[in-house]
């Protein structure tokens, strides 16, 4: 049953990065099958790049490329292609997807405005909810009209228990009465949705801050996971957007969304290279299944198979 639940997910991470995979594998076959000069190697940084890969890992994996290529003057474009399956693991692998611990553990999600943080609380709810986890989710956006009935019908739906709030309520005071509930009725997660708030507005990245301190009257290691929902398809601008929202709130993960129907996959190298911390988990659809752990092999496979 379990290899079945991951041959579903690869198969489904494998889909939603067909459009990744076609701008990439296959430009990537086409290249492998020259000479490796350097011609060849110029073009293959610019595909990097354009794959949303970023600058410096780029520059690094095309290095890495010349150096092998030298070494092995006789490889074939299935033996580069394996060579660099292995490079990109090895880069996602270097950080630690795993979740943190904690009693209960409290996960603040954050994000800028419809990058997918409400949808991926209901995908948590169910995910935590399916390992036989106690799980309370907590309406911290008391900022958009409507924020708190979407996250209500979820919690209805997929039978979690919530904590509401007045809107425009303090959403400081909303974590607070979520955390007091999550540790006196022994939750074992709790997830903390808050409002869209771009990077640049100050009063809103303090506002994060205030959230973090009201949590920790109760639970001192609160929370243990701050993580960030990213949108995949923003490409490169996402990763400087990431960079600010690290720099005003310490993060733990990133939550990397809307991965189906983007040739911008690669964003998910480029901002584990920019920020050094993992991606946790995936989402590549709108129904509450498309959701994943995050997995570097898994990854690299859906997007260089082996066949
Ligand atoms: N295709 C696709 N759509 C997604 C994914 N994740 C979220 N969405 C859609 O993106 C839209 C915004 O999602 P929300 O979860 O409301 O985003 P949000 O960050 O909570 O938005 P605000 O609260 O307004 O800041 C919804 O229509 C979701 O169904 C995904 O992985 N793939
Ligand atoms: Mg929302």
């Amino acid at each position: 049953m379990v290899f079945g639940f991951l041959k579903n997910s690869f198969n489904a991470i494998k889909s939603a990065l067909k459009k990744t995979r076609s701008f990439f594998a296959d430009r990537l076959s086409q290249l492998f099958s020259k000479k490796i000069d350097q011609e060849v190697l110029d073009e293959l940084e610019e595909l990097f790049y354009e794959a949303d890969l970023g600058v410096k890992l780029s520059a690094k994996l095309t290095n890495k490329t010349k150096e092998y290529a030298a070494k092995h003057p006789d490889a074939k474009s299935d033996e580069l292609i394996g060579f660099l399956r292995q490079e990109l693991t090895n880069h996602l692998t270097s950080l630690d997807s795993t979740l943190a611990h904690g009693s209960p553990l409290v996960i603040l999600i954050v994000g800028v405005n419809g990058n997918g943080k409400t949808s991926s609380i209901a995908k948590l709810a169910k995910y935590f909810k399916n390992e036989g986890k106690k799980v309370l989710v907590a309406g911290g956006d008391t900022f958009r009209a409507g924020a708190q009935e979407q996250l209500a019908i979820w919690a209805e739906r997929l039978g979690v228990d919530i904590v509401s709030a007045n809107y425009k309520s303090d959403p400081a005071s909303v974590a607070f009465d979520a955390v007091s509930k999550a540790v006196s009725k022994h939750y074992d997660v709790l997830l903390l949705d808050t409002a869209g708030r771009l990077e640049n507005k100050t009063h809103l990245m303090k506002e994060l801050e205030k959230i973090r301190r009201s949590m920790q009257k109760h639970v001192e290691s609160a929370p243990q996971e701050t993580l960030l929902v990213m949108d995949a398809t923003v490409g490169q601008n996402g990763v400087e957007q990431a960079k600010a929202f690290h720099q005003s709130t310490p993060l733990t993960g990133i939550i990397l969304t809307k991965l189906d129907g983007t040739a911008k996959g690669g964003t998910a190298f480029a901002i584990t290279e920019a920020l050094n911390i993992p991606i946790k988990f995936i989402s590549y659809g709108e129904q509450v299944d498309d959701f994943a752990p995050f997995d570097p092999t898994t990854f690299v496979q859906a997007l260089l198979p082996l066949d």
